[in-house]
C-alpha cells in the first residue's frame, strides 16, 4: 500500500512540474506589484504609525466634508479633531457610542517630514502605502487627491515623489477619508436602510445591515508608511515552487519597472546566508540541491524553513529586494490533501483580527501572543475568517510552519443582487488583489473565496464557477475553494471547488440543547457531501458558545460542560471519518470576539476556546490535548523511527 501512494505521488510530482511551467500566463489585470515594504541597501521604510489627527463627519446628510472640501486645509482648521492612534479600529477608542456605532466618512491627517534626500533626489521614488483601511479610502497629499481605494482588508500604495518635490518648504500632509458604508456590490455586502415612520426614528435616522456576525470596526487598521525605490526598480516576483527526488525547484518571475529589464541577478541563499542558486535572467527555474523543503509546524522537527532570494538590478542606479521563499509542494487528491506528497491532516483554527479597544488594528503583541497560544495547543493550521489578514500575519505563518486557508471578504452574500455584474466584478478584482499579495507565501496552501454564501440561489452557480475559474487561472498552483453550510444536494457552487468546506452547528442552532443527535447528524453530513461529491472535505466550523466560568452538569448550552461535549462529540465522527476522506478540523473559534449588537449574542460571540483576552476556557485544554495526539499520529515526519521522538511532536507533558 505505502509503495502504491508513493508511485501515486510520484506520479504527481512529475504532474505538478510539468504544470509549474504554465503558471505565469496568469491572467491579472492589475498592472503592478505589491511586493511587500522592505529595507535594503537600495530601500529606505518609514513608519507613519502614531497619533494622527481624526475628524468624523456626522453631518446629517454625512457629506459635508466634501461639501467643505476638508482636504483642501488642514483637518484641525474645519472644526474640533481628537487624537486617534494608526493602526486601530477608531470604534472603541473613545467613551462616545455615536463614534463607536458610526457610518460614513471618517477623516484623519497628518503631517510628515519627509527626509531631504528623498526630495533633493530626482532618482528616489517615494511610496505612500496603506496597509488597509476599512472600507472605501481617498488620499490626498498636500490637498491633492493622489488615489482612492475600494476594501478593506488589502493594501493600497501610490507614488507621491513629484508632489513633495513641487514646494519642498511645505510639508508633506497626508489626509485620508475612509468610509465604512456597505452596500450590496461591496465585500462583505451590507444594505443601508433609512427608517421612514417618524412616530419611531427621528428625521435621517439609517441603519447599516450586514449580513456577517462579526463587528464592522473601520479606520486605518494596517500600518501606513512611505518607502522608497530607485526609479528603476524590481515591481514584482511571482515564485511557484516544487520538488523532484531531492533537488529543490524554484520557477521565478521578476518584473522590473522604470527602465527595460537590462541585467538583473537572482540568488537564492539558505538560511546560514550560502548561496544555492543563482541566475542573470528575469525569469528561469533555480535548482536547489540537497533541498531542505518547508514543512508545517509539528510535521517535521525543522518546520517552515525559509530561503531568501536577493533580486538585484544592475541599471544605472542598483535595486535590491529579498523574498522570503519557502520550497513546497501542495496538491488534492479525492481524499487527501498533500503537502510535499504526504498527507497533511488540518487541526487547527479559524480566527478574527479581533481583540480589546483596538478592534482590527493591527498589534504585533497580539499576534505573538496568539502564534503562542496555536503552538501551545498544537494547532498546524488556520483559516482567515472571513477575510485577508495582515501580511505580517503571513509572515509569521510562513516562519512557524503554521498552514493557511486564505479567505476573501466575500461573508455574508446572502442577497440575490450581491450575485449581480457589479459584485461579481469587484469580486474578482478583489481575488486580483488578494493572489497578488498573498502568491509568494509558502504558508497559503489553498484560496477560499467565499464564506456561506446563499450558495442554493440560481446565480450561485454562474458566480462560483467564474469566480474559482479565476482564482485557478491566477494561480494554477493552490486548490481552491468556498466554505458552505448549505444542503448538499442544492449547492451550486461544490462542483467547482477543490476541497469541500462545511460550516456546521448541531446541537446549537439546530436541535438546540440535542447533544446526543450529534454524531447522527454529523456522520451524515459527511456522507452525504462525500457520496454526491468525492471530494475530501475539511470541517471548516464548529462549535458552541460558551460564557467563561459558566457551568452545569448535565451541560446546558452557553455553559463550558456544553461547549466541551460539543467539541467531544464531533471530534469520535473525526476520528472514523479522517481515516476516509475527512482531511481537516477548524474550530469556531479560536477566542471570543465582538458583534453587532443582538439577541443571541451577549457582547460579542463565545465560541472562543479562549476568551477575548486570551485566556483559555476548558475547552482550550481538550483541544491541546487532541491536537498534540493528532500531530503525533498524522504528522507523518518521514524520517526515520528514531526521530520520531525529537522535541516538536512530543506530547509536551
Ligand atoms: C457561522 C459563520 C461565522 C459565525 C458563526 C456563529 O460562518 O461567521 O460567527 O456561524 O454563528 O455560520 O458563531
Amino acid at each position: 500500500r505505502q509503495r502504491g501512494e508513493a508511485v501515486r505521488a510520484a506520479g504527481l510530482g512529475m504532474l505538478r512540474v510539468v504544470c509549474l511551467f504554465a503558471v505565469f500566463d496568469a491572467v491579472c489585470l492589475l498592472d503592478s506589484g505589491m511586493l511587500f515594504p522592505r529595507e535594503s541597501p537600495s530601500r529606505e521604510v518609514k513608519e507613519l504609525n502614531g497619533l494622527w489627527d481624526f475628524r468624523a463627519d456626522d453631518s446629517t446628510n454625512r457629506n459635508q466634508s466634501f461639501e467643505r472640501a476638508w482636504y483642501k486645509k488642514r483637518l484641525a482648521e474645519t472644526g474640533p479633531v481628537i487624537d486617534m492612534p494608526v493602526p486601530a479600529s477608531y470604534n472603541d477608542i473613545t467613551q462616545d457610542a455615536a463614534l463607536r456605532d458610526f457610518i460614513g466618512w471618517v477623516w484623519y491627517e497628518r503631517e510628515v517630514v519627509v527626509p531631504a534626500r528623498w526630495i533633493s533626489d530626482e532618482g528616489t521614488r517615494v511610496v505612500l502605502r496603506v496597509g488597509s483601511a476599512h472600507y472605501f479610502s481617498i488620499v490626498w497629499v498636500n490637498g491633492v487627491k493622489v488615489t482612492q481605494h475600494a476594501g478593506g482588508h488589502l493594501p493600497f500604495e501610490v507614488e507621491i515623489g513629484s508632489l513633495i518635490r513641487k514646494d519642498p518648504t511645505t510639508p508633506c500632509r497626508i489626509t485620508i477619508a475612509v468610509n465604512n458604508t456597505l452596500n450590496l456590490d461591496t465585500l462583505p455586502p451590507g444594505k443601508i436602510q433609512y427608517m421612514e415612520d417618524r412616530t419611531k426614528y427621528p428625521e435621517g435616522f439609517f441603519v447599516q445591515y450586514i449580513y456577517f456576525d462579526f463587528f464592522n470596526y473601520a479606520g486605518i487598521h494596517r500600518p501606513v508608511l512611505l518607502y522608497t525605490t530607485p526609479k528603476a526598480y524590481v515591481d514584482d516576483i511571482t515564485v511557484v515552487t516544487d520538488f523532484l527526488d531531492n533537488a529543490g525547484l524554484v520557477k521565478y518571475k521578476v518584473s522590473v519597472q522604470g527602465a527595460a529589464t537590462g541585467t538583473i541577478s537572482v540568488t537564492l541563499k539558505d538560511k546560514d546566508g550560502r548561496s544555492v542558486a543563482s541566475s542573470s535572467k528575469p525569469s528561469g527555474v533555480l535548482k536547489v540541491e540537497d533541498v531542505n523543503l518547508w514543512w508545517p509546524y509539528l510535521m517535521h522537527e525543522n518546520p517552515g524553513y525559509l530561503y531568501s532570494m536577493e533580486v538585484r538590478t544592475h541599471i544605472h542606479v542598483k535595486d535590491m529586494y529579498t523574498l522570503p521563499v519557502g520550497i513546497r509542494s501542495v496538491a488534492v487528491t479525492s481524499t487527501q490533501f498533500l503537502i510535499n506528497d504526504k498527507p497533511f491532516y488540518f487541526h487547527g483554527v479559524n480566527k478574527h483580527e479581533d481583540s480589546d479597544i483596538r478592534g482590527k488594528g493591527f498589534d504585533w503583541s497580539l499576534i505573538v501572543k496568539d502564534f503562542n497560544l496555536l503552538k501551545w495547543m498544537g494547532a498546524n493550521s488556520f483559516r482567515t475568517s472571513h477575510y485577508p489578514y495582515a501580511e505580517e500575519i503571513l509572515q509569521m505563518c510562513d516562519r512557524h510552519g503554521i498552514v493557511v486557508i486564505d479567505e476573501c471578504p466575500g461573508v455574508g452574500i446572502k442577497d440575490i443582487r450581491s450575485f449581480g455584474n457589479a459584485s461579481l466584478a469587484h469580486h474578482l478584482d478583489v481575488m486580483d488583489e488578494l493572489v497578488r499579495r498573498d502568491k509568494n507565501h509558502p504558508s497559503v496552501v489553498m484560496w477560499s473565496v467565499a464564506n456561506e454564501p446563499a450558495s442554493e440561489m440560481p446565480p450561485a452557480e454562474f458566480y462560483f464557477e467564474t469566480l474559482i475559474k479565476h482564482t485557478k487561472d491566477l494561480d494554477p498552483t493552490r486548490p481552491v475553494t468556498y466554505i458552505t453550510d448549505s444542503n448538499y444536494a442544492r449547492d451550486k457552487g461544490a462542483p467547482f471547488v477543490d476541497v469541500i468546506c462545511v460550516n456546521s452547528y448541531f446541537s446549537w442552532y439546530h436541535d438546540s440543547g440535542h447533544l446526543e443527535l450529534i454524531p447522527l447528524q454529523l456522520n451524515n453530513q459527511f456522507e452525504n457531501w462525500y457520496g454526491k461529491y468525492k471530494k475530501p472535505i475539511i470541517q471548516s466550523e464548529y462549535g458552541a458558545d460558551a460564557v467563561p466560568g459558566l457551568h452545569s452538569d448535565p451541560p446546558v448550552m452557553f455553559t463550558e460542560e456544553y461547549q466541551n461535549i460539543v467539541l467531544q462529540s464531533y471530534h469520535s465522527v473525526f476520528d472514523q471519518k479522517r481515516k476516509q476522506y475527512v482531511i481537516g478540523e477548524l474550530i469556531w473559534n479560536f477566542a471570543d470576539f465582538m458583534t453587532v449588537q443582538g439577541l443571541t449574542r451577549v457582547v460579542g460571540n463565545k465560541k472562543g476556546v479562549f476568551t477575548r483576552q486570551r485566556q483559555p476556557k476548558r475547552a482550550a485544554f481538550i483541544l491541546k490535548e487532541r491536537y498534540w495526539r493528532l500531530a503525533n499520529e498524522t504528522g507523518r515526519l518521514g524520517l526515520p523511527p528514531s526521530n520520531h521522538q525529537c522535541h516538536a511532536v512530543k506530547y509536551p507533558w
